[in-house]
């Protein structure tokens, strides 16, 4: 008896001495974006994966998701608080009502400049930002950021100044203080996902949206009506690479190094993918006949004083720290 039992546990030791010898569980992530295949932002998440899978000799490999097949982006995010989406790049617009910190980059003109917001989320600000997302109760961590250039107005009439919004429905982003915007702007905001906006503008529940120039080409929204371009730039939003802090948790201390390496090199990959794709966008939408309007975007920046007001509240000193970056 005594004899059996000493066997067992010594069955029990080695088998468990042979567990501990395995190499760590080979896992898969998921990443997701709303973007098609193709995109700078889904071309540089892919890189990063590639980069893992080498780095981890196939112990970590990668899947990527793109085109909204997991859902939208409010969806994506609550998928990857609990730890069904890995990896999200994401705008960072539908983010500030879950970690309500970054709605200091969410603000109207709160960035001079494409060249200030890179400033900004390449600095101090940046990181800490990332760092709020990660320490707070959202169950995500922040990666990297991303470029997702400035966001104008496109609808179906001509807009020059805010009293030519009047009486226009215009789909914003998932988060009150966009609406807020857009009503401060001249216009209705509605609050509304990607996913819909084409169908919207097409069967004339909305009258326009707005955003970067490879958006509207990409998801086609000039097709469904929206054919003129106000450059207004009002919304100079930065993106997010976010991963699920239940997975995060569970990687080893070189591997969660390892991500965070792999993401900032798919910031830098991104921006550079970007800045082509701005240009090369631009240059097809006005080839498709959509028209540019360049105008005074003076009068919309006034018309969102309120906004920044109201909401800035929250960020006084962070917003002079902004504004005082060159
Ligand atoms: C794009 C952004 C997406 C998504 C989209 C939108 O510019 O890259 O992440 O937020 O806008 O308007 O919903």
């Amino acid at each position: 008896m005594m004899f059996r039992r000493n066997l067992i546990a010594r069955s029990a030791a080695v088998a468990l001495a042979g567990l501990l010898a395995l190499p760590a569980m080979a896992q898969t992530l998921k990443a997701a974006d709303v973007h098609p295949a193709g995109y700078p932002t889904v071309a540089a998440v892919e890189s990063m994966g590639k980069k893992l899978e080498a780095a981890t000799q196939g112990r970590i490999k990668f899947q990527m998701f793109p085109g909204s097949v997991l859902g939208g982006e409010k969806e994506m995010i609550e998928q990857t608080q609990v730890g069904a989406i890995q990896i999200l790049r994401t705008s960072l617009g539908p983010v500030g009502p879950v970690v309500p910190e970054v709605n200091v980059f969410n603000m109207p003109f709160v960035f001079r400049n494409i060249a200030h917001m890179r400033a900004v989320i390449d600095g101090p600000i940046g990181q800490d930002l990332l760092d709020k997302i990660s320490a707070s109760p959202a169950k995500m961590i922040g990666l990297a950021w991303m470029d997702g250039g400035s966001r104008s107005l496109y609808t179906k009439k001509p807009v020059r100044k805010p009293e030519d919004l009047k009486g226009q429905k215009i789909r914003m982003m998932g988060n009150p203080l966009f609406v807020d915007t857009m009503n401060a702007m001249g216009g209705n905001g509605i609050a509304m996902g990607y996913g819909e906006v084409f169908t919207a503008i097409q069967t004339g529940v909305i009258d326009g949206a707005e955003n970067n120039p490879p958006s509207l080409f990409t998801a086609n929204h000039f097709k469904a009506g929206a054919k003129y371009y106000t450059q207004t730039n009002h919304l100079i939003i930065p993106e997010i690479l976010v991963m699920s802090k239940v997975t995060w948790d569970k990687l080893s201390a070189a591997d969660q190094a390892l991500v965070k390496k792999t993401a900032r090199e798919a910031q830098l990959e991104q921006r550079q993918l970007w800045d082509k794709a701005v240009a090369d966008y631009t240059a097809k939408l006005k080839a498709e006949g959509v028209e540019f309007i360049e105008m005074d975007n003076k009068p919309f920046y006034d018309a969102t004083a309120p906004v920044r007001a109201k909401y800035g509240a929250n960020f006084a000193d962070l917003m002079k720290r902004i504004s005082d970056v060159k």
